[in-house]
């Protein structure tokens, strides 16, 4: 093992919505060594007894802004975080938070462009002055048609009026942020891992990045 005092391996498990990533979490609950760190879902639907998550999809034009202005604290807050483990793996990060869904919401008018610009700013001055860790991206690629398949069967009372044009416009902002490489900047190597595989396959493919990540536990 390594010395706990040196920087964890700090890998960004990424993808859309539905893409598996919370499956994907679970494989590696297996491992000593490795601390989880989930995306604060519960956060966003309970700040002081306000559901976040809920009015953003709601009435996304009066509370995406908050919702996103929040969505930065806790993600900072997860990147921030100590492990205690030479090996951290988080759920998204800063980085999907604005070239995928702040993106997605400033390119169709959610956000008015005196927003996005605030967003932006914040993004900035935290990538130039706070040291975000990166050592590898895991990117769950999963069909939106397929990923849309699964929001409805896990029936998150928030997520019912997200549409297929929705994952659609998300999917293709990752696979510009991850794959082409044409939007913002992607931070650490990128592992591209088939998320569509059913569930009796999809550990086969999850063991692709089993070696990348546990050399380092
Ligand atoms: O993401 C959990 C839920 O949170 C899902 O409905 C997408 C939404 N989400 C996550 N991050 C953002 C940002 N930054 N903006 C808007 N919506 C977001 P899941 O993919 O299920 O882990």
């Amino acid at each position: 093992m390594n010395a706990v005092s040196k920087r964890p391996f700090t890998v960004f498990v990424e993808g859309n919505i539905g893409s598996g990533k919370t499956t994907f979490l679970e494989h590696f609950c297996q491992f000593e060594d490795i601390t989880l760190l989930t995306e604060p879902v519960e956060e966003w639907r309970n700040l002081n007894g306000w559901n976040l998550l809920d009015l953003m999809y709601k009435d996304p034009t009066k509370w995406a802004m908050a919702f996103q202005s929040y969505v930065s604290l806790t993600m900072l807050d997860m990147h921030c975080k100590l492990t205690p483990t030479p090996v951290k793996l988080m759920e998204r990060s800063l980085y999907s938070a604005r070239y995928c869904f702040v993106e997605q919401m400033m390119r169709n008018g959610t956000l008015h462009p005196a927003q996005f610009a605030v967003l932006d700013e914040w993004f900035r001055f935290i990538h130039h002055n706070i040291p975000i860790a990166a050592d590898l991206i895991v990117y769950l690629k999963a069909t939106p048609a397929v990923a849309y398949e699964r929001i409805k069967k896990r029936a998150r009372s928030e997520e019912q009026c997200v549409p297929l044009s929705y994952l659609e416009s998300l999917h293709k902002l990752h696979e510009d942020w991850l794959v082409h490489r044409t939007l913002g900047e992607c931070p650490a190597p990128v592992l591209v891992l088939d998320a569509d595989l059913d569930l009796s396959q999809i550990t086969e493919e999850y063991k692709k990045s089993e070696h990348q990540i546990l050399r380092h536990a």
